[in-house]
């Protein structure tokens, strides 16, 4: 009834405690200390290396460390086990705090009023419009679009959604699937992502997505913010819309590749936002109790929460 950790590119030590912590009574181990592969019952992951955990034949559970999963189900070479994603408040509330710190900071003009303090000029925007009066879009209407929806609303932004599968949010104009998308960028002057990255989803944030965006809003021309995945985005697009003016400023937690390479224009383009991939991090604490209770209530006979669907990706 061994948990293997398989962890990459994050810092194995807190996990490895917490996890001891939490589940006392088993093994809790990494790939390279010495193991059974037959004990092996549960494995929690993030980043594993492609193709190492097909051995694991008695596997019950792959734990997911994140909401994300495609950095589990891109390997097709996985042991025939449910894949579980996190649901959880406080990656929610990090995410939803960093998702309405940039849409606040576009719509409040920030990086103006940084360049004129720079320059010691009192000048201020007397057109500054209300949030009531900026349209934001959310694409990715889950646990994370969701929240951030609520928390949009409430500071009286006007509010619309966008899903793959038609979805009902009370007060909120909601479009579905590739026959809503047009309307929906139509009426969007910031257009926030917290997609999941899919065979359906990668690169759509492009060229012809941003052409579609609203040009007639408050805000003088839209904005982006992508806090979903980076595979998501087509860097190169993203740059010649913020040249060409098509863009006016995008927000960025995930890039194509991860660390954003030092050579990326993007790490100097004034009108873009770079975060190191930490807008929701996966706090040890709360994931590993998350991740233990969902082990003991399938060993009492409960059924799993929060599997994903392997055929649509997430
Ligand atoms: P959910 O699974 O709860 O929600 C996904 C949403 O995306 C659903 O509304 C779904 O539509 C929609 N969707 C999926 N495919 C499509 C499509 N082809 N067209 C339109 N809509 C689509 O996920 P979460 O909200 O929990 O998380 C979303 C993503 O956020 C994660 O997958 C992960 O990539 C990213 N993330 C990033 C973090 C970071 O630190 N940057 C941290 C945590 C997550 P429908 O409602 O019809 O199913
Ligand atoms: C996640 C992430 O998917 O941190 O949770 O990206």
């Amino acid at each position: 009834m061994s948990v293997l950790l398989a962890i990459r590119s994050w810092d194995n030590a807190p996990w490895i405690e917490r996890f001891r912590r939490v589940l006392p009574d088993r093994r809790v181990l990494t790939p390279d200390e010495p193991h059974s592969v037959d004990e092996i019952r549960y494995i929690a992951c993030w980043r594993h290396v492609p193709g190492s955990l097909a051995r694991y034949s008695a596997t019950r559970a792959l734990f997911s460390l994140g909401a994300g999963v495609d950095h589990l189900i891109s390997d097709r070479d996985l042991p025939a086990a449910p894949i579980v994603r996190v649901v959880d408040t406080d990656l929610t509330e990090r995410m939803t705090e960093w998702i309405v710190l940039q849409v606040l900071a576009f719509h409040r003009r920030a990086r103006a009023y940084r360049e004129r303090q720079a320059a010691r000029r009192w000048e201020d925007d007397r057109d500054q419009p209300a949030a009531r009066e900026v349209r934001v879009g959310v694409m990715g209407l889950g646990v994370l679009g969701g929240d951030a929806i609520d928390k949009l609303k409430a500071l009286r932004f006007d509010v619309a959604g966008w899903s793959r599968t038609p979805r009902d949010i009370a007060g909120v104009p909601t479009f579905a699937g590739e026959a809503g998308l047009a309307a929906f960028l139509a009426r969007t002057d910031i257009l926030v992502s917290l997609l999941p990255l899919t065979d359906t989803t990668r690169g759509i944030l492009n060229a012809r997505l941003f052409g579609m965006l609203a040009q007639d809003g408050r805000l003088g021309g839209p904005f982006l913010v992508n806090a979903g995945r980076g595979g998501l985005q087509v860097e190169k697009d993203i740059l010649a819309a913020l040249d060409s003016g098509m863009l006016q400023g995008a927000a960025l937690d995930v890039f194509e590749a991860e660390p954003l390479p030092a050579d990326s224009p993007l790490w100097v383009h004034p009108a873009v936002v770079v975060t190191p991939h930490n807008s929701a991090i996966s706090d040890p604490d709360t994931i590993a109790g998350y991740i233990a209770t969902q082990i003991r209530a399938l060993e009492s006979g409960a059924r799993l929460r929060n599997i994903i669907d392997v055929a649509t990706g997430y």
